[in-house]
Formats: C-alpha cells, sequence, structure tokens
C-alpha cells in the first residue's frame, strides 16, 4: 500500500510539475509581445502592421501628402488619391493609400481594370542622380528618381462571379528607352504582389490600399532620408513630392 501511494503521488507530482511548465511556457510565449501583424511571405517576414486597407491606425500620424476630396471633373471611374501616410519597420516600408473610390466600390461602376497610379523612390536624396524629370519640364523635384511602383487594378470573372483586386509591380530605372515611361523598364525579380491571393503585401479595404515593400527593393536603408513622389493615374491631377526618413 505504502508503495502504491508513492506511485499515486509520484504521478501526481509529475502531472503538476508538467501543468506549471505549461503555465510558465504560456506566461513566457504571452511575455513576448503581440503576435505578428501580418503573415511571413515569399518576400520575407510577417509584417508588423496589418495589410487590411482600413485608415484607423493611420489617423495618429501626419499624411505625408494631403491632395483634398475628390474633384467634381473626374470620372467615377476613376480613382482619386486624398491622403498617403508612410511608416516603415527594420523589414518593410509601409504606405498607406486612402483614396476614393474605392477599389471595390470602383469595381460596381466598371468592369475594366486600371490603375491607382505610382510612387517614384530616390533612396540617394538627390535630383541629380537617376531618371530625368517625370513631367516634361525641368522642375528638380520631378527628377532623379530610380524605383517605380506601378499600382495596377485588376478584375477577373469566374462561375461564382467576378471582382476586382489591387496589385504592385516595382520596376528600376535603366537609363535605356527614356521615350518608353521613362526608361523604368527593368522589372525587379519577384517584386509583383496582388490581392487575389492570401499572404501578399498589398491589400485593399474601406479606406484605401496597404502595401509593404520590402526596403531592400527600394534602396532604402534605416536612417537615410529619400524623396518620393506620387501619381495617381488619374489625367490631368497634380502629384505629390515629400521626403521621408528612414526609421
Ligand atoms: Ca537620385
Amino acid at each position: 500500500m505504502r508503495s502504491g501511494l508513492g506511485l499515486s503521488g509520484r504521478r501526481e507530482s509529475h502531472v503538476l510539475h508538467a501543468f506549471v511548465c505549461c503555465c510558465g511556457l504560456l506566461l513566457i510565449l504571452g511575455c513576448k509581445g503581440s503576435p505578428p501583424a501580418g503573415s511571413a511571405n515569399s518576400n520575407g517576414p510577417a509584417t508588423t502592421i496589418k495589410l487590411d486597407g482600413t485608415v484607423d491606425k493611420w489617423l495618429k500620424k501626419t499624411p505625408v501628402w494631403d491632395n483634398g476630396p475628390v474633384p467634381a471633373d473626374i470620372s467615377p471611374r476613376d480613382i482619386h488619391i486624398m491622403k498617403v501616410f508612410f511608416d516603415n519597420d527594420s523589414h518593410y516600408f509601409y504606405a498607406f493609400i486612402q483614396c476614393s473610390p474605392t477599389v471595390q466600390d470602383r469595381y460596381k461602376v466598371t468592369q475594366f481594370s486600371g490603375a491607382i497610379g505610382q510612387l517614384y523612390f530616390d533612396a540617394d536624396n538627390n535630383p541629380e542622380t537617376g531618371g530625368p524629370s517625370l513631367m516634361g519640364d525641368s522642375n528638380p523635384k520631378a527628377r532623379g528618381y530610380k524605383i517605380k511602383v506601378y499600382l495596377p487594378l485588376g478584375v477577373f470573372s469566374g462561375t461564382s462571379g467576378g471582382g476586382a483586386f489591387a496589385s504592385y509591380e516595382i520596376y528600376r530605372f535603366t537609363g535605356q528607352n527614356l521615350d518608353d515611361n521613362s526608361g523604368f523598364n527593368a522589372k525587379i525579380p519577384n517584386s509583383d504582389q496582388d490581392d487575389m491571393h492570401p499572404n501578399t503585401l498589398i491589400a485593399d479595404g474601406k479606406d484605401g490600399v496597404e502595401v509593404a515593400i520590402p526596403l531592400e527593393m527600394l534602396g532604402m536603408k534605416p536612417g537615410a532620408m529619400a524623396r518620393i513622389m506620387i501619381q495617381e493615374a488619374t489625367p490631368d491631377q497634380p502629384a505629390g513630392f515629400t521626403t521621408y526618413q528612414c526609421r
């Protein structure tokens, strides 16, 4: 009986020990901080900002460009960029493009593909290096860019219906074919993203389009200043110019 009781006691002790260990492990995991905002993907680790196309989490920041409300004279088939916000972590540059109509609202009006616009990056912060002026004049603000992030919109249809999606593609300025979209014609390998698929680095939602781009693809480094030009696809709309200090 004595040994039986002892065995039972040891079992209880083991169970208790396992329970304490599990609680300890959970406590340690819990103390490591919030779970990652996004999911790991083919271009790197999980994003630290959840990409969902909602602007709420950006409103404590000052937009880098405030382009005003939708002009009365543009077609509802066009997308107007209203505000743009930037941020970064150690791996990704983030942009929130607040726009109207949204990608999905535009689809209710037109089922054709299109584009939101493009962002040009000049990671060396020097107008004298990179491409020529993108505005057909000598405006130094519009020249010297090396990377173009193009933001096309796609549509799809299938037996269960259709829809629209946002995407991005990244091109490097090569200095060749200057009359062909200013020479931004070298596509960066593995840069394509679209939000038709899970775990991609772009999302569209009720307030706009949200992207994460590996800093390396933009040539940006933590601590460095970059020049960035923002251009919406709607014809004859003003471009935005800003600088961004990478954290
Ligand atoms: Ca430059």
